[in-house]
Formats: structure tokens, C-alpha cells, sequence
């Protein structure tokens, strides 16, 4: 289970000095309030004044010294990233990984290494909403014996820019528009497009942002790359090349659509929600993190450039190697401290990991710790907690603002004589980076190795199954929708012929632009690459319900033994349920008890659940169909291609609700029917039901 802690004493915040007295209580078993001087509070709902019924005095300087904090309390958010949820965890080898790299964490299977994960959406502000299409940061500091290692990545394995220089550009295209403030959290509007129509490099990354990859089911479920090729070293000092992945355990899955419209819409926070819940609940997200490991002579022989993050490595060229697995089983104890104080920087390695000379890596290097300069206030933002090192940290870095340390002794410089216990450099142990040879003339020009644009983006369309791309042109056809340029549009319609011709003629129809796209010129001719399946999520399905949530839909009068036989098989398969019902108050079932419910229907939708199943009684079900919101949680499971498990009162809101019967729209009465809807909910979205219901995706 998640360890709960106390809530600390106002005055005992972690990394201060115990109070030297501790106050007398005030009421039997509360600490006293003080002011952040530690002055004893007598009253905390009035303030001072000339009389009961006149003005404030500036004299209240308890008054003050609140209202101040209170004014001060935000900081900046982040430029990119702002919105993100954290939780903490370890991190555990499978077996020593010796023979690639000396990193400390990656040698005993036996050791954990305590981590801090934080999983973002990347264009919208903190205050934003958890699933908008976008890409989602995958963070994970490492608390290493040899210092902190900062994974940065993307739930993405590419990225829209194969130079850091063009990152602003990239990021003040896709954000709120500059004059009007709109549209937040979202890339479908001309700016966004009017850049991308001009950036060819963008195209592999946009194939995956219109994917399903882009609107997760869940944080636990999404998976996390590196995206550079990163260097890793052994003791040896052989150095290999590395695609650095994690996979959820339990499986990636994306919702559709219109769910994560509605989503938006009826809890803003579902994926902080969902994360909180099952880390509260114990039900530990886990993911495996995996390597695809080559020397140089591999990478020469690869027809792209490794150096280029717009291209991905199939996992049927190079295979993944596991390395060990990271397990998320704690809540943040304060989300700003924590969750929002986190400061990654890529350029945080330790011996054993290092940089690729990719150019967008390059420039990341510099701008992680800049950002925090201004975001944290100064560059002590290492002694937050959050931040701080776990391993001893010592050296002769002084002063600066936010300021926490007490730093003892006359001596703040090396080398010295004054202070033979200070630290000194370590030249068997310290960082050293790989000798690698390095020449050129001093240029600003991309290597001709960068100028495919195209091939992979064909590739990743191609690999996908037929949902998925359908899923990727109506996601296109939405997107351009909102693009009142019509060139702007007309120039993506004549990257997508680039891409793909079917593609290409799917959303030009959807449309109703076909004929009219401008012909892009590609630098080179796109080539027809072997499909990689394994990009697709439809067919990684992991067929399983673990970490699912199934809906339960009860009204007076259901049968209760049905609602005990279908809780018993969903909590076998380690899904979680929640009941809805009419009211918050719950629904009595046949049995004469009444068993509240976890949310009303207006506060439950169908679109909160894997998986639905609606109890009625022929009463109670005369009165649901007459309810729009009944009809339309039950019309929505079924758009969402869900699996619906009813009894047989429940037939009349079927039908009100269109909902026609197929392989996983099913009656339940028994413990076999139960059992038969658990493996059709097991399976996963039923997609042959798609093209009953929208001419694309
Ligand atoms: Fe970045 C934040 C991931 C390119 C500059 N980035 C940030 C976060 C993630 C990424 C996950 C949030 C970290 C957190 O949770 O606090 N960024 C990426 C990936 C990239 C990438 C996978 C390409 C492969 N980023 C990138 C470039 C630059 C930046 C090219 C600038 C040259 N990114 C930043 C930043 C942020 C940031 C401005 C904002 C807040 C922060 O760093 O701490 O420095």
C-alpha cells in the first residue's frame, strides 16, 4: 500500500531547524499556529482594527506578513511542460549491465535507487487540461549513488525540429496565439499548421501527434523514449550508442476522440486523478526501462542519420534489451513542492551515460539549466528537496540567491592548503567525458544525412492498423478544420501526398478539398520502407483488464447477486470498479439494500471507464429512458467502442439508446455471461464498430 504520512506540524518543515520550545497547544491535540517568525497566533479569522465595524490597521503586521506569502506563492510555470503530475518511486535492475555501461544504478539487481517521475503535456499552462492532443514529457530523476541522472524525454520517439535553435519557433507556433491569447492546451489552430506546412522535418512527429499516442488512456499507460541517441560507456571505456525506451507493464492504451473531448470537459485532472488513485489504491504503475544498444558501425550502415531525432530505430532492426524496471508507489506529499519544483535537466548524466553530438541534444544541454535559473530563482534550485542529490554533495560553489546551506570554514576555492579535509577532484571516479574525435569547419549547415523527411513518416502511417490510421486522417481532417488559411492548408494537403497518397486523399475528401493541395518538392525522393508493426498500439494490445476501471451502472431494483459476481470477476483481473447511479445517494437493489454509489450520473460519465455494465429492473429502467443523460452514458460506451455488459431489464435503454448487439454487447445473468464480457472488456475496444458509426475514425 501507498505509505501515509503525517502531515507535519506547521512549524517542523523538512530541511529546517527543529523549533527550539515546542509551543504549548492551544486546543487538545493541535500544535499552535505561528506566524513564519514562529510568534504564537491568537485569532486567525479577524483582523486588526479600529473598532469591530472599522478599518484594517497597517499596524497588523500578522495580517501582512499572510496576505504577502499569499501574493507571492506562484512562480513561473514552465515555458514548455507547465501542466505535469509527479510521484515517487524506485528504480530496480534486472542484472548488472556491466558490459555497456559503468553507471552505477544499472550494476545490482539487488539495488534500488529511490526516482521521481513527472509526466506532462507540453503546450498548455499548469492550469490546463489533461488531454488535449499533445505530446506527454516522460521525466524520471534518478537519486544515483554517483548524483543525479535526469531522463528527459517524450512519450514520442521522435521530435518536430532537428535543431534547437528552431525550438522557440516550434513552441510560440504551437501555443496560444500572441495577439488573441487563444487557443490553449491545442495545435489546431493556423499558427501551429502555418509553421508546420513550412517545416518538412516535422512530418515523422506529426504522423505520431495525430496518432492515438497523443490522447492516452492513462499516464501509466503511455511509454517514454529518449528520443536522441544517447552514449553509453563501460569500464572499459568501450562506448556503444543507445535508444533509451520505457514500456508500461500493464500495457499502452489511447481513448478515442470524442472521449477526450468529454473528458476535458468532465474532470479536467483525469489523468492526475487516475495516477493518484492507483498509486493511493497501491496499484503501483510500473514500466520496463529497455535499451536498443549499436556500436558506430552499425549506425553507419543504418540509411539515416542516428544523429537526427526526427528518425526512430524499428525495433525489428535492433531488438530492445531490458534493463530493469521502475515502480511508482508514492504520492507527492505537496505537488507544488515537489511535482513543480522538479527541476530535470538533460544534461544532469552520470558516469557511464552521455550525449550523442545530435544537435537539438546539443542545445537542450544548455537550456534545462537556464530555465531553471529564472523559474527556480537562482542557482541553488539543487538544494530544494525535490532537487537535492541524495548522494553527499560538496564543492566550493558559493552564495547566490535562495541561499539555504550554512557553508562552514574560510576556505571556498581549490586548490587549497588551508583545508585538507574540503573535497578534491577524483580522477579515478569522476565524470570523464568519451574521447571522441572531433573536426570541421566552424559551419551553420545540416548534414545532407538529415534531409529525408518523408520516409519515415510513411513508415510509422503504414505500420499502423486500419483504425489507427483512420484515427490519424480525422485527426488531420479536425486540425486543418480549424485552419481558416486556406494555403496553409492546401501546403499540408501536399506534404501528406508526400507521405501518402491514400492518406493524402482521405482528408483532402474529409475536407471537401480534394485536387486543391500545393505539391511540395521533397529534398529527397520518400522511399518505401518494411512497416514496423510494433509502433502500432492496436496490435501491442496486451489483452487485459489490470489497471482498467470498469463503469457500473445501477438503478433501484437491480439484481444484487449480479452486482456481487461481476465486482468479484473484475477484481480478479486486478481492474478497479466504480458504481454510478441516478443519485449520489446510491440505488437499493433487489436484495432491500442500498449500496451508495462512487459518482451520480451526471458526475460519471461512461467516458471515465474501460468497460461498462448497466443493472436495472423493468421499474426502474422505464424511468432511465425518459433521462437523456442515462440514454447518452450508455449511446457514448457504445461510440467509444466499449464493452457493455446488461441485464436483461436494462433491454428498453439499449434501444433508446441505439445501441445495437454485437460481439461485445452482452447480456449477463450468470457467472458464465460474466465471465464471457470480461474477456470481450479484456480485449479492448471492439474496432470493428467504428465504421458502423463514423465515416472516419
Ligand atoms: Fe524540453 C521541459 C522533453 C526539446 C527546452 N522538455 C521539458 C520537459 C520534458 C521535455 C519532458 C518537462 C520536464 C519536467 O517535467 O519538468 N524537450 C523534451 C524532449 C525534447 C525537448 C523529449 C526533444 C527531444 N526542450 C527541447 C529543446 C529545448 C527544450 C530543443 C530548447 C532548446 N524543455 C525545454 C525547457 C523546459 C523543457 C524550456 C521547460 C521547463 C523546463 O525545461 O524545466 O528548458
Amino acid at each position: 500500500m501507498a505509505s501515509k504520512k503525517k502531515t507535519p506540524a506547521p512549524t517542523a518543515a523538512k530541511g529546517l531547524a527543529a523549533p527550539a520550545e515546542t509551543h504549548q497547544t492551544a486546543q487538545e491535540g493541535h500544535a499552535v499556529l505561528t506566524t513564519n517568525q514562529g510568534l504564537p497566533i491568537s485569532d486567525n479569522q479577524n483582523s486588526l482594527r479600529a473598532g469591530t465595524r472599522g478599518p484594517a490597521l497597517l499596524e497588523d503586521f500578522i495580517l501582512r506578513e499572510k496576505i504577502t506569502h499569499f501574493d507571492h506563492e506562484r512562480i513561473p510555470e514552465r515555458i514548455v511542460h507547465a501542466r505535469g503530475s509527479g510521484a515517487h518511486g524506485y528504480f530496480q535492475p534486472y542484472e548488472s549491465a556491466a558490459d555497456i555501461t559503468k553507471a552505477a544504478f544499472l550494476q545490482d539487481p539487488k539495488k534500488r535507487t529511490e526516482v521521481f517521475a513527472r509526466f506532462s503535456t507540453v503546450a498548455g499552462g499548469a492550469g490546463s487540461v489533461d488531454l488535449p492532443r499533445d505530446v506527454r514529457g516522460f521525466s524520471v530523476k534518478f537519486y544515483t549513488q554517483e548524483g543525479n541522472y535526469d531522463f528527459v524525454g517524450n512519450n514520442i520517439p521522435v521530435f518536430f525540429i532537428q535543431d534547437a535553435i528552431k525550438f522557440p519557433d516550434v513552441i510560440h507556433a504551437v501555443k496560444m496565439e500572441p495577439d488573441r491569447g487563444f487557443p490553449q492546451a491545442a495545435s489546431a489552430h493556423a499558427t501551429f499548421w502555418d509553421f508546420i506546412s513550412l517545416t518538412p522535418e516535422s512530418m515523422h512527429m506529426i504522423m505520431w501527434v495525430m496518432s492515438d499516442r497523443a490522447i492516452p488512456r492513462s499516464l501509466r499507460m503511455i511509454e517514454g523514449f529518449g528520443v536522441h541517441t544517447f552514449r553509453f560507456v563501460n569500464a572499459e571505456g568501450t562506448s556503444n550508442f543507445v535508444k533509451i525506451h520505457w514500456r508500461p507493464t500493464i500495457g499502452s492504451a489511447a481513448v478515442v476522440w470524442d472521449e477526450a473531448v468529454k473528458i476535458s470537459g468532465a474532470d479536467p485532472d483525469f489523468h492526475r486523478r487516475d495516477l493518484w488513485e492507483s498509486i493511493d489504491k497501491g496499484d503501483f504503475p510500473e514500466w520496463e526501462l529497455s535499451v536498443q544498444v549499436f556500436d558506430e558501425a552499425t549506425a553507419a550502415k543504418l540509411d539515416f542519420d542516428v544523429l537526427d531525432p526526427t528518425k526512430l530505430i524499428p525495433e525489428e532492426i535492433i531488438p530492445l534489451r531490458k534493463l530493469g524496471k521502475m515502480v511508482l508507489n508514492r504520492n507527492p506529499d505537496n505537488h507544488f513542492a515537489e511535482t513543480e519544483q522538479v527541476a530535470f535537466c538533460p544534461s544532469h548524466v552520470v558516469p557511464g551515460i552521455e550525449f550523442s553530438d545530435d544537435p537539438l541534444l546539443q542545445g537542450r544541454l544548455f537550456s534545462y539549466l537556464d530555465t531553471q535559473l529564472s523559474r527556480l530563482g537562482g542557482p541553488n534550485f539543487h538544494q530544494l528537496p525535490v532537487n537535492a542529490p541524495r548522494c553527499p554533495m560538496r564543492n566550493f560553489q558559493r552564495d547566490g540567491l535562495r541561499q539555504m546551506e550554512v557553508p562552514v570554514g574560510r576556505v571556498a576555492y581549490e586548490p587549497n592548503s588551508l583545508a585538507p579535509e574540503a573535497p578534491r577532484e577524483c580522477p579515478t571516479h569522476g565524470f570523464r567525458t568519451h574521447p571522441e574525435e572531433v573536426s570541421g569547419e566552424k559551419i551553420r549547415k545540416r548534414s545532407e544525412t538529415f534531409a529525408d523527411h518523408y520516409s519515415q513518416a510513411r513508415m510509422f502511417f503504414r505500420s499502423m492498423s486500419e483504425p489507427e490510421q483512420n484515427h490519424i486522417a480525422s485527426a488531420l481532417a479536425f486540425e486543418l478544420a480549424h485552419v481558416e488559411i486556406k494555403p496553409i492548408r492546401q501546403k499540408m494537403l501536399g506534404h501528406l501526398q508526400n507521405i501518402d497518397q491514400a492518406l493524402h486523399d482521405t482528408v483532402a475528401a474529409a475536407l471537401g478539398m480534394e485536387g486543391q493541395a500545393t505539391p511540395i518538392e521533397p529534398a529527397v525522393t520518400p522511399r518505401k520502407l518494411e512497416a514496423s508493426p510494433t509502433l502500432s498500439l492496436v496490435g501491442k494490445n496486451p489483452n487485459t483488464l489490470k489497471g482498467r476501471k470498469v463503469g457500473i451502472f445501477i438503478a433501484d431494483g437491480f439484481n444484487a447477486v449480479l452486482l456481487a459476481t461481476l465486482k468479484t470477476a473484475i477484481t480478479k483481473e486486478k481492474a478497479r470498479f466504480a458504481l454510478i447511479a441516478p443519485k449520489i445517494g446510491g440505488a437499493t437493489g433487489n436484495d432491500g439494500v442500498l449500496v451508495e454509489a462512487d459518482h451520480a450520473l451526471s458526475g460519471g460519465p461512461s467516458c471515465f471507464f474501460d468497460a461498462v455494465a448497466v443493472l436495472t429492473s423493468a421499474e426502474s429502467c422505464e424511468l432511465l429512458v425518459t433521462e437523456a443523460a442515462a440514454v447518452n452514458w450508455l449511446r457514448d460506451a457504445f461510440g467509444h467502442l466499449k464493452a457493455i455488459a446488461f441485464d436483461a431489464s436494462a433491454l428498453p435503454l439499449l434501444e433508446a439508446a441505439s445501441v445495437e448487439q454485437d460481439a461485445a454487447v452482452l447480456q449477463i445473468g450468470d457467472k458464465k455471461s460474466v465471465a464471457t464480457f470480461i474477456t470481450a472488456a479484456k480485449a479492448g475496444r471492439l474496432w470493428e464498430r467504428e465504421p458502423t458509426l463514423r465515416s472516419i475514425g
